[in-house]
């Protein structure tokens, strides 16, 4: 059974952020649903394969069981996982709640109750959870804010209440409650005059203030707001990277870019928007916008991947993107949506979009295997050895292989992704008391009531981003004029609309269409599909004068077993060509014959080469086919 799409003239929206204002509000699973084509398919192997594949590792783990072992008072011999660990659990409950939102189910409802029933009963009498602190034998309770992730797994059991409170506010599970006495607790312990400090990982902000919305719990809202703007005033200790690895360096409202480890940027960034737009805070908001724009300007991959060190999983310095180096975590691309979506309601402005767009099929849609159940955790752009198959039963060191694996000892990524796509079809589409504005094109269905009177509903008909023409069907328009609104993506230039009055060019940016719509009136926006060459910024060192493919929103990739040899022999000779041949994108390269030398330096060389027309694939798609070298940037 499928939830139905629902009359919300007076509901509000089932998804992951429902700020209180904004320029758009969000319209969420009961308004919004992927029917069919590429992101339906995602989410269908999301539900079919990679949710139940995360329960199985959390019980194989042990991770699940710490909690157990908690309620049975047996810590902390034989706890399993790392110190945040518990965060998974809640990640998964989070997916699980968006997906039983979206396609109630028996057994996975009964799965989701016996989660939250072995959380419930870990929970101490005061509204403290956490398996790893806390108890004799254990670390005190708070005792290591700089890498205990106790706040960080708060935020992470917040999001989730919120995702069952919104799916199934009449759920008599426990859950909410259980959220509501730790967050209780966290207000008494780190509220004015009680400590006086952060967690050494973003999270429990974002976390936070969304329950403080969902419940109406202005105090929770508060309590972020008191964590945003402690953090930067250097009460972590210093570490081997500096405080700038937890943000501790500069306060929020001064930096000038994202900066340090590549999740906890965005997850505080996404806090602060939060707490910001509750509160009427346009100067915080301005900061983070400009270091959200500095970060995308210089700091982020073509894929819209974030994080150049491997070490400290952080952004580089500016131009600082070596593709073989990129560590481009799947968390951070799951995170930078989650920024970019809330600054998108916030503002409306369709770059927000344009850079969701871009992460979701480069990034997230890269970190997925065919079969739902192996990952990647770190997104190279530039693989220079074949990676070993992992082990279907064993876990995987984070970012070692280049074939993605099942299970990792830091598994933060799988759980992110599954929450990701279980309510991706709140991602799609906002509304305002004009008119509903589409931002990610997907066969889907959208129903809404704008104001009193006024219900619209459009089909969206597409097989993007195969094609470049999405059909927008209107199934419903009761009360008068009001208005269409597309995204078209920057590098769509020559797109074009089409309705009743004909057809016309729309350029890149937002187009609209307003008229009180006849039921079965169509509008067509058709997006330039050719592929192109893109060239990287000057100031980028490690990619000078290479080149990459792109096509639509998709970035394109050598993978060795197409070229039939090692990737890093491959060289564009004279101006880029590019050919479509039956849908495969070729592009000409010469492939250089590999030589030896005893010094790699010295006189200009004219490399020996054989030319040859090679399939790129998109970039989503490599290391689906065995062990291989692959690179999205290829040197002319
Ligand atoms: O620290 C918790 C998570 O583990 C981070 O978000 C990831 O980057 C990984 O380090
Ligand atoms: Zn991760």
């Amino acid at each position: 059974m499928t939830t139905p799409i629902v009359d919300t003239a007076v509901s509000r929206p089932i998804a992951p952020a429902d700020p209180s204002r904004g320029r758009f509000r969000p319209l969420g699973l009961s308004e919004v649903r992927l029917t069919d084509g590429f992101w339906a398919e995602r989410q269908r192997r999301n539900a079919a394969a990679t949710i139940p594949h995360i329960r199985a590792r959390l019980e194989s783990e042990g991770w699940l069981g710490n909690f157990d072992l908690a309620a049975a008072g047996d810590l902390p011999e034989g706890r399993r996982g790392r110190e945040f660990s518990d965060s998974e659990v809640f990640k998964y409950l989070e997916a699980l709640a968006w997906e039983l939102g979206r396609e109630p189910d028996e057994r996975s409802e009964e799965n989701f109750r016996a989660v939250v029933a072995r959380v419930a009963a870990a929970q101490e009498p005061d509204g403290y959870v956490n398996t790893m602190f806390g108890r004799p034998g254990q670390a005190p309770r708070w005792s290591d804010l700089e890498w205990g992730h106790e706040l960080y797994c708060l935020g992470h059991l917040f999001q989730a209440a919120v995702a069952r409170h919104r799916t199934r506010p009449d759920a008599d599970d426990g859950l909410i409650g259980v959220a509501r006495r730790a967050a209780d607790l966290v207000c008494r312990t780190f509220g004015e005059g009680g400590i006086e400090r952060v967690c050494g990982h973003a999270e429990i902000e974002a976390g936070l203030a969304e329950l403080g919305r969902a419940l109406g719990e202005p105090g929770y809202i508060d309590q972020a707001a008191l964590f945003v703007e402690r953090r930067g005033h250097g009460t972590l200790a210093d570490i081997e990277w500096g405080r700038v690895y937890f943000q501790d360096d500069v306060p929020v409202r001064e930096a000038d870019s994202l900066r340090g480890h590549a999740v906890r940027a965005n997850y505080l960034a996404a806090g602060a928007v939060d707490v910001a737009v509750e509160r009427g805070d346009a100067d915080l908001l301005d900061a983070v916008r400009r270091q959200t724009s500095h970060a995308i300007a210089r700091r982020t991959y073509l894929t819209g991947g974030q994080g150049s060190h491997h070490q400290d999983e952080a952004f580089g310095q500016d131009w600082e993107l070596p593709s073989d180096r990129a560590y481009s975590e799947t968390c951070a691309g799951v995170s930078s949506m989650m920024l970019s979506w809330r600054l998108l309601l916030s503002d409306g402005s369709p770059d927000h979009a344009d850079l969701i767009e871009r992460t979701l099929y480069n990034v997230v849609a890269t970190a997925v295997g065919q079969d739902g159940t192996s990952f990647f955790y770190a997104n190279t752009l530039h693989q220079r050895v074949p990676g070993e198959p992992a082990d279907p039963e064993s876990t995987s060191p984070r970012a070692s292989s280049s074939l993605r694996a099942p299970w990792f000892d830091v598994s933060c990524c799988p759980p992110n992704v599954a929450r990701t796509f279980a309510a991706l079809g709140a991602y799609l589409a906002t509304a305002d008391d004009d008119g509903i504005q589409v931002h990610q094109y997907a066969g889907s269905e959208i129903r809404t009531t704008l104001r009193p009177g006024v219900t619209v509903g459009v089909r969206v008909e597409t097989s993007y981003p195969d094609a470049g023409d999405i059909r927008l069907v209107i199934t419903e328009s009761t009360g008068g004029p009001w208005s269409l609104t597309l995204r078209v993506p920057a590098w769509a230039v020559g797109a074009t609309i089409s309705d009743a009055d004909g057809t016309r060019t729309a350029e890149p940016g937002t187009v609209s269409v307003r008229r009180s719509f006849a039921v079965g009136e169509e509008v067509v926006l058709t997006l330039p599909m050719a592929p192109r060459v893109t060239h990287p910024h000057p100031l980028i060192d490690a990619v000078r004068g290479s080149i990459a493919v792109e096509r639509g929103p998709v970035v394109y990739a050598l993978e060795s077993i197409d070229l039939g040899a090692d990737v890093d022999r491959a060289v564009i000779v004279g101006d880029p060509e590019l050919d479509v041949r039956g849908g495969e994108i070729l592009l000409r390269v010469g492939v250089r014959a590999s030589e030896e030398a005893s010094w790699p330096y010295g006189d200009a060389v004219d490399p020996v080469v054989e030319e040859t027309r090679v399939r790129l694939i998109p970039y989503r798609e490599w290391g689906n086919r065995g062990p291989s070298t692959m690179r999205v940037w290829i040197p002319r």
